[in-house]
């Protein structure tokens, strides 16, 4: 379940409802006793994990939080260390990084709306982008230092491209379908995201040029196949799909050649966003019975949680780099 897609009229939330509803709700609403997260103490923190301490991963969680409302958080690479970046009473939602690691741009309601917000890797600087009644979500920075975001505001969900501080603002997409979970090429020469412009439980990826031009699909199957995720390299985009009957993480080649299934297990497994070197991808599930960020070797091994929280902890996004505390 995507919660950062949270909204009333979004494919993604719908499909993702009927898909997990009922564990998503024991996940958000149980009542399991409230217990301190284990901070730090993860025991299984190997000398090849330790290389991570230096990268972050941003999420959000509801830990904090009793009113429903969720935060952002930061914690390194390999688990340890998180931080919590904002403080209010509102749903936060989809991270990225900017291409120097030094900021992330996100979306909340805050403001009564979803808008696009940037702010500091250390909770300063927060900055307001979109300034629109509509619901302005999924921001993706690339690596020349764009905002590709999908937003409402012409009716139906387009993607859209604006500078870093909100200027140029640019429709990409125009179609009476959802278009959705937009992520750059590192190159920033393409931008993958998923559609359901071939039916309405059919949401496909789909690849385009950074003005709109030359869409092309690159998924064919009649399950749903969504949140893609550009490899660092640039040779694989890795996405969830219900194809095997409940959600997993594969990746392809960016051509849609050489699938490969990366999870397997009865839960829902989603949102993958790969490690700057590109040997790991971090992903969420409620496998446990509630959801945790995950992470995982790029050929699926090894995979163990990075979150021990009874809250959601969901829409991990790994900073591109080395990413600076300040
Ligand atoms: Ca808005
Ligand atoms: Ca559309
Ligand atoms: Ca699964
Ligand atoms: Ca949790």
């Amino acid at each position: 379940m995507q919660l950062k897609k949270k909204r009333n009229t979004s494919i993604t939330a719908i499909v993702l409802v009927a898909l997990a509803g009922t564990i998503i709700g024991v996940g958000v609403y149980g009542c399991k006793k409230e217990e301190p997260e284990k901070e730090d103490t993860l025991k299984s923190v190997s000398l090849g994990d330790r290389l991570y301490e230096q990268t972050k991963i941003a999420f959000v969680s509801k830990k904090d939080r009793k009113d429903g409302s969720s935060d952002i958080y930061i914690m390194n690479g390999n688990g340890t260390v998180k931080r919590r970046l904002t403080d209010n009473t509102a749903l936060c939602m989809a991270i990225s990084w900017s291409p120097d690691g030094r900021k992330t741009v996100y979306s909340t309601n805050v403001d009564g709306n979803f808008e696009i917000y940037t702010m500091n890797a250390d909770g300063t600087s927060r900055t307001r982008l979109t300034n629109n009644p509509a619901s302005d979500t999924d921001p993706a920075w690339s690596s020349d230092g764009k905002i590709a975001f999908c937003s409402n505001r012409d009716r139906h969900f387009e993607i859209y491209v604006m500078n870093a501080d909100g200027s140029g603002l640019t429709r990409l997409t125009d179609n009476p379908a959802s278009d959705e979970n937009p992520s750059w090429s590192p190159d920033a020469k393409k931008i993958v995201f998923n559609s359901s412009r071939d039916g309405y439980n059919e949401l496909n990826i789909y690849v385009m040029n950074p003005d709109g031009s030359e869409q092309k699909r690159l998924t064919h199957h009649p399950a749903w196949d969504m949140s893609p995720c550009w490899s660092p390299g640039g040779r694989k985009i890795a996405f969830s799909s219900g194809r095997d009957g409940n959600s997993e993480i594969y990746f392809m080649n960016v051509d849609g050649s050489g699938l490969e299934n990366l999870t397997n297990n009865p839960a829902v497994d989603g949102d993958p966003s790969w490690s700057p070197d590109g040997k790991k991808i971090a992903f969420m599930s409620n496998r446990d019975g509630n959801w945790e960020i995950y992470v995982m070797n790029a050929d699926g091994s090894k995979q163990r949680n990075l979150t021990t929280s009874l809250a959601v902890d969901t829409a991990p996004s790994w900073s591109p780099s080395l990413a600076s505390e300040n």
